[in-house]
């Protein structure tokens, strides 16, 4: 059984005001190019497939496109699960009649969960669910978060499973191997459940040959060969900029597994780039850049005058104030309401400036806060 195991694609994912939609559909078309050279079995994307509950329209063009070209072009099923992002109800849109035709999308969680038999694997497909709602849907009152649902769905799985034969299960969620520190998130994942652990352990994985993991965007195995994560097929922030963005391709039997990975290449890198302006100024780059300046005071109007020469530039941060801020934010925080309004304003001058504000513009923000205060009578 050849897998090509991908996840994450966040269609119409604007990053920093730039639309992804160009990026990812150079990423994808070129996938569905090069799996057609593969003899894949299976595709599976692992969920998220749209960044949006309610994704813009070009996002759904998109997504059509691919799976059209990949079923009826590259001849390859596809099997699809509702991650995080997704809306479940809206993802399933047309779901039956689809499978039909080789797209399997699994959008809402059932009771029974869904079993697909390709080539003699059999895929159970597990969409993302919160723990409050498949307690629901199972009438189980001691599912108190996701490990104890995720455990549930896996024992129901079981019950059902014959052990000799290839068993393949795709999920989307924040699998780890013990704790947190095991495994790398990154900044652009969604929080999967507020005020309880959004983890689960992998040891509840053990009964299968492979497990298709979405959700964490970077590419990595979760202590065994047969547990991964394709991560994301592009970069979508700031501390992504070290991953390699790839698909995997998986060989697999019984007794064997073999994983190689596929870079996505993207046209547009994502980095970060390190140094003093009037440098960075010398260069130029048509990549995404998030920039830290080395300069100590403040360049007027950096970002702008950036652009010119980044024009995907897209951030900005200053290497001297960055240790410091977010203790002097929280300083701010604290004393916000015993300091009167000039002090507040003496501290935001200082922190941008470097210096505290003189007499002659005391004066003046005095004058504006007199005006302010007048105005509102
Ligand atoms: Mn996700």
């Amino acid at each position: 059984m050849r897998i090509l195991h991908t996840a994450d694609w966040h269609i119409g994912k604007i990053v920093n005001e730039f639309s992804m939609l160009e990026d990812q559909a150079e990423v994808l078309h070129r996938l569905v190019d090069e799996v057609k050279k593969l003899d894949v079995d299976v595709l599976i994307m692992a969920g998220d497939l749209y960044d949006r509950a309610i994704p813009p329209k070009e996002a759904v063009i998109l997504a059509t496109e691919i799976f059209t070209r990949l079923i009826r072009e590259a001849g390859i099923p596809v099997l699809a699960i509702a991650g995080n992002h997704d809306s479940n109800e809206r993802l399933e849109y047309g779901a039956d009649l689809l499978s039909t035709s080789q797209l399997y999308i699994e959008g809402t969680l059932k009771k029974d969960i869904r079993k697909v038999t390709l080539k003699g694997a059999n895929f159970y497909l597990l969409p993302f669910a919160d723990h409050v709602a498949i307690r629901k849907l199972l009438g189980n009152d001691e599912i108190k978060d996701l490990q104890d649902a995720t455990r549930v769905q896996i024992e129901s799985i079981k019950e059902k499973m014959n052990p000799d034969e290839l068993n393949i299960l795709i999920a989307h969620g924040y699998v780890v191997n013990g704790g947190k520190e095991s495994v790398e998130d990154s900044d652009s994942e969604r929080p999967l459940s507020i005020g309880t652990a959004e983890y689960v352990d992998v040891n509840l994985f053990d009964a299968f040959d492979y497990v298709a993991l979405g959700h964490l965007h970077k590419a990595q195995k979760v202590k065994s060969d047969r547990v991964r994560y394709s991560g994301s097929p592009v970069k979508y922030s700031k501390s992504e900029a070290g991953h390699k963005k790839q698909h995997l391709l998986v060989d697999l039997k019984k007794d064997m597994i073999d994983v190689q990975t596929i870079p996505t290449n993207p046209k547009r890198d994502l980095r970060v780039v390190r140094g003093f302006f009037d440098e960075l100024m010398q260069d130029e780059s048509e990549d995404y850049v998030f920039f830290e300046l080395e300069d100590k005071g403040y360049v007027m109007d950096a970002m702008h005058q950036l652009r010119r020469r980044y024009p995907y530039a897209m951030g900005l941060e200053y290497l001297s104030k960055k240790d410091r801020q977010p203790k002097e934010t929280t300083r701010t925080h604290q004393l916000a309401d015993k300091k009167d309004v000039l002090e507040l304003f003496n501290d935001f001058y200082e922190n941008f400036k470097d210096e505290p504000l003189d007499d002659e513009r005391k004066q003046v923000v005095n004058g504006v806060w007199e005006d302010v205060q007048k105005g509102g009578e």
